[in-house]
């Protein structure tokens, strides 16, 4: 089905609104705008003309809660990480917001209107496991603990395309230490929502859901792991991965989990999604190197998002500097896919 593009003044009154509001209309309206595309079954039902779909998209935008973080945005940018590198200019935020991964909301990159049924708060998060004493903390007074920095990672998706983004958040070796975890902990597990009533993807009964990532500590404590709770100097939009996600820039896009519920701390390795879905094509260190291929396809180059044209692909995305010492002595192990 091809929806028309909503104009502004065709919104009703009522969904003209402060600025978070309207980035997830811009986000929203690039998804209607991008062409045909398969509608979430929730935008669909009683759907049977082009009217009606863009009432209800009206009426999906207008629902759409404001973020009560963002009076923490924008924060200052940690000069270490101050852009992407040469001729890595900063992705364009319509593009950053509107090209996504986040099945929850459905296996292909339109996801951005259908993430807005994300509910963000309440929104808690646990620490438990191997740690002094399992803890739930909600996001609002995490936040406020937590040293928020602005810091510009690029993105390498194991599909081959990437981006340059500025992440708004704080260290994970910060969440790390607030957790206290005991000596017997090697990895962290991440958790993300469960929601399946709100993310229609997680119907998919196919897919092991929840979707779940993991870190060695010392992966964790390295200080480019990074919790990211905004982009482009506004909370997270809920495409992205709202209210917080992982950024770990030297490894492939899908270890940053996103909307992240729980961080448990254990001395077994977790079994990530993509691993328990295909093992033998993603495993669970999955650092970014062009010269060992993906099963189906090359690693060496990459395509920027925005950009013309294809770039070579540099070994841990670039980041070997700070983070090739993490793998000295595992040689032997299935690093890079
Ligand atoms: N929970 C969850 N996290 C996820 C994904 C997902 O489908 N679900 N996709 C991953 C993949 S494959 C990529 S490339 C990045 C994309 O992040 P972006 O949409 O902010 O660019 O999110 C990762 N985190
Ligand atoms: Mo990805």
């Amino acid at each position: 089905m091809l929806l028309k593009r909503l104009k502004g003044w065709e919104l009703p009154e009522r969904a003209v609104t402060p600025e978070s509001i309207f980035q997830n209309r811009r986000a929203l309206l690039k998804g209607l705008a991008a062409g045909p595309m398969v509608l979430s079954a929730a935008a669909l039902a009683g759907c049977s003309d082009e009217a009606s779909a863009e009432a209800d998209a009206a009426k999906l935008l207008a629902s759409v809660e404001p973020d009560p973080s963002s009076h923490l945005y924008p924060v200052k940018r940690n000069p270490a990480y101050a852009d992407g590198g040469p001729d890595r200019p900063i992705t364009d935020s319509d593009l950053a917001t509107s090209y996504n991964n986040f099945y929850e909301f459905g296996s292909h990159k339109n996801i951005s209107r259908a993430a807005q049924a994300l509910k963000i708060r309440p929104w808690t998060v646990t620490l438990d496991g191997e740690i002094a004493q399992p803890k739930t903390i909600d996001i609002d007074d995490l936040l406020d603990k937590m040293p928020l920095e602005e810091r510009v990672y690029r993105l390498r998706c194991v599909e081959a395309w990437s981006m340059v983004v500025p992440w708004s958040g704080f260290p994970l070796s910060a969440l790390v230490k607030l957790a206290e975890p005991l000596s017997s902990a090697k990895y962290i597990r991440m958790e993300t929502f469960m929601d399946p009533e709100n993310a229609k993807g997680q119907k998919q009964h196919w897919y092991p859901w929840p979707y779940i990532e993991g870190l060695s500590i010392e992966e964790a404590m390295n200080d480019l792991a990074f919790i990211a709770t905004g982009i482009y100097g506004k909370p997270m939009p809920r495409q992205n991965g709202a209210p917080l996600r992982l950024a770990v820039p030297w490894k492939y896009g899908f270890k940053s989990t996103k909307s992240i519920v729980r961080f448990t701390f254990t001395s077994e390795r977790p079994v990530s999604f993509w691993e328990e879905l295909q093992e033998s094509e993603y495993g669970f260190w999955a650092n970014v190197n062009p010269e060992v291929p993906h099963a189906r396809w090359s690693q060496a180059s990459e395509r920027p998002l925005g950009g013309d044209g294809k770039i070579p692909t540099l070994l841990y995305n670039g980041y070997a500097e700070q983070v090739a010492g993490l793998y000295k002595g595992m040689e032997g192990e299935r690093l890079f896919t």
